[in-house]
């Protein structure tokens, strides 16, 4: 009885990322996630909240100095609207929160809306 030479297994094909040689191939991809969306925050004017209130909401809640604070809020006044900041959409949400929260805390009738940008 002639001996059996036994017979290597056939080598499986390699499926897409693993090299001939057992080595792992990691495919470089462009983003792994998308950013969030953003939100802006928004404050309109109306005719009757104080001005220095304006300045003093914007400097708090938007940490911005009290000369940014004072452009944006004549910004508001001179064209109707302006965005105070942009923020992923729970920031935002709570931003508009506290503006509004203060705002009638303090007897005003200011508006504060958060909008997707884009
Ligand atoms: N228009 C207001 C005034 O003359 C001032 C103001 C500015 C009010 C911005 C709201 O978001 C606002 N007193």
């Amino acid at each position: 009885m002639a001996t059996q030479i036994p017979k290597k297994p056939p080598v499986p094909a390699a499926p897409t990322g693993i090299g001939s040689d057992d080595s792992v191939v990691l495919e470089r991809r462009t983003q792994r996630t998308k950013p969030p969306q953003m939100f802006q925050v928004v404050l309109l004017n109306d005719d009757f909240t104080p001005m220095e209130f304006v300045v003093h909401v914007i400097q708090e809640f938007f940490s911005k100095d009290r000369e940014t604070a004072t452009q944006i809020m004549l910004k508001i006044h001179l064209e109707g609207k302006g965005i105070c900041g942009i923020y992923t959409r729970d920031v935002a949400s709570t931003k508009v929160d506290q503006v509004l929260a203060a705002s009638r805390a303090a007897g005003h009738p200011l508006q504060c809306l958060s909008e997707p940008v884009e």
